[in-house]
């Protein structure tokens, strides 16, 4: 089994429902643990237009290597109506692999850690929430990153996300 964590946003229909269904099919994914999950944060869009996110992340532990966790990542989006007009556009559901164990992985489908991670306040604090002590490949100290994205507009929700199956 390797330990990975996985980014979801949302910022297209029904915030909270699809990241609670989106966590309730990884959980049901053949070969996904989910262990645990972060908060749910509200946040400004990043480097792109659109309407507020909600993000989160989700610890897995799993025994698909990196490339068929990518494809599984992916189905679920798919699942849930993601559609890619443009870079960035708004999205029903996002989910990003951020990191898996400490590889570093740079093929054309997958870089690992996700490129932007440590410059996302989105991504940084739902990390912090769930492995405070984590060391980010070739990027050193997690917390050590949190200072130079505190200026960006995140918010705790203090109701946590319930894993449901939509429908
Ligand atoms: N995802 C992006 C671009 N910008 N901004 C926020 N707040 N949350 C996201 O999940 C997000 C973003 C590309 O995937
Ligand atoms: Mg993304
Ligand atoms: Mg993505």
């Amino acid at each position: 089994m390797s330990q990975a964590y996985v980014a979801l946003g949302a910022n297209l229909g029904d915030l909270r429902q699809t990241l609670e269904s989106a966590l309730a099919d990884l959980m049901a994914w053949p070969g996904i643990r989910v262990t645990r999950v972060s908060s749910a944060w509200h946040s400004a869009p990043v480097g792109c237009e659109g309407p507020d996110y909600l993000n989160a992340v989700a610890a897995i532990n799993t025994s698909l290597a990196p490339l068929a966790l990518l494809d599984a990542l992916q189905a679920i989006e798919q699942r849930h109506g993601r559609e890619r007009p443009f870079v960035n556009a708004p999205r029903t559901l996002d989910l990003d692999l951020l990191l898996y164990e400490q590889q570093q992985i740079h093929s054309e489908r997958l870089t690992v850690p996700h490129p932007r991670l440590h410059q996302r306040a989105f991504v940084v604090l739902p990390l912090l929430e769930l492995a405070p002590e984590l060391h980010l490949p070739g990027l050193g100290p997690l917390r050590e990153h949190e200072a130079a994205v505190r200026d960006q507009s995140l918010t705790r929700e203090p109701q946590a996300l319930v894993p449901v199956l939509a429908g």
